[in-house]
């Protein structure tokens, strides 16, 4: 079942309830807040409930960054990109033969992005809801130049304690060190977390899988059209000067991000399409 109702601040959400899983997307970026498969807890972190506000981007879930990843050159344009705090269309929902549920949202530059942003792009957005979740973002330029595209899919997965959880799959990668100076780095075998971790590993193309210790579970996240993978765990000093992070929340929480992003920006030519993908699946917990 699909249905359409005011969620946390009014702010209007798709909600899909079927078989194999529940899940939640904002129109506010399309962000998906919420997705949990029958007999699992939770996949997706998700901040202080309170601050779903218009033109703010939602802290968890799964915000879209695009059509830069990051902080830009010029500071007086948003961190990530505006797509995230642009309100979206439902294009079609559709309930699949296989019992699974997906949805389209979509997203198209006006006057106001192109004051930020002079450049046109149509995005779409196709989520669907099964025993793993599948996102699909399409972007298409439909101006008249060629553009160049960071982004990424900003997720924020669940996690019993931090302290007690690797991240496996980006072996033999070099990664920017965005804590020492954007530096490169060779990746170990795990990641471990014992501070504040924010990593682009490039030319990261195998699945991730997050262990969570304590949860006992494994959370799989394979991706398509992504060149770059950024970890990110903001730890104790950092997620206390951000509001909409809960107190001691660091602690439940990783961000393994499917993107493109430093030298896997691209050139997008006029009519041009490019997809990035992720899906995420959990063993146990
Ligand atoms: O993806 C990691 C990161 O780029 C961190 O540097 C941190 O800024 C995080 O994104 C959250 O960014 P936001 O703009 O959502 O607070």
């Amino acid at each position: 079942m699909i249905t359409t109702s005011p969620g946390i601040g009014g702010l209007p959400r798709l909600s899909i309830v079927n078989d194999f899983a529940e899940a939640e997307v904002y129109l506010l970026g399309a962000t998906v807040t919420h997705w949990k498969p029958r007999d699992h807890a939770p996949v997706l972190w998700t901040g202080p409930a309170d601050l779903y506000q218009p033109g703010k981007p939602i802290r968890g879930g799964i915000p879209l960054c695009l059509p830069w990843f990051g902080p830009h050159a010029d500071a007086s344009k948003p961190a990530h990109g505006f797509v995230r705090t642009r309100p979206w269309t439902v294009e079609r929902t559709a309930e699949l033969p296989d019992g699974r549920s997906r949805v389209k949202l979509s997203f198209t530059t006006d006057a106001e992005t192109r004051a930020i942003w002079p450049h046109d792009l149509r995005v779409g957005l196709t989520v669907t809801v099964g025993k793993t979740l599948g996102l699909e973002l399409t972007i298409t330029n439909t101006g008249k130049e060629t553009v160049v595209i960071g982004e990424a899919l900003h997720t924020y997965f669940a996690v019993e304690d931090i302290r007690r959880t690797i991240v496996h799959g980006l072996s033999g990668t070099t990664y920017l060190d965005k804590v020492a100076g954007g530096r490169h780095r060779q990746c170990g075998d795990g990641i471990a977390f014992t501070g504040e971790t924010d990593r682009v590993y490039l030319s990261a193309h195998d699945e991730c899988v997050i262990d969570d210790e304590v949860g006992g579970r494994r959370i799989r996240v394979r991706k398509s059209g992504s060149g770059a993978t950024v970890v990110w765990n903001p730890w104790i000093a950092k997620s206390a000067k951000m509001a909409d992070f809960g107190t001691d929340q660091w602690m439940n929480m990783v961000c393994v991000e499917s993107g493109n992003a430093h030298d896997s920006t691209y050139a997008l030519p006029p009519a041009f399409s490019h997809h990035l993908g992720c899906e995420i699946g959990v063993e146990g917990g």
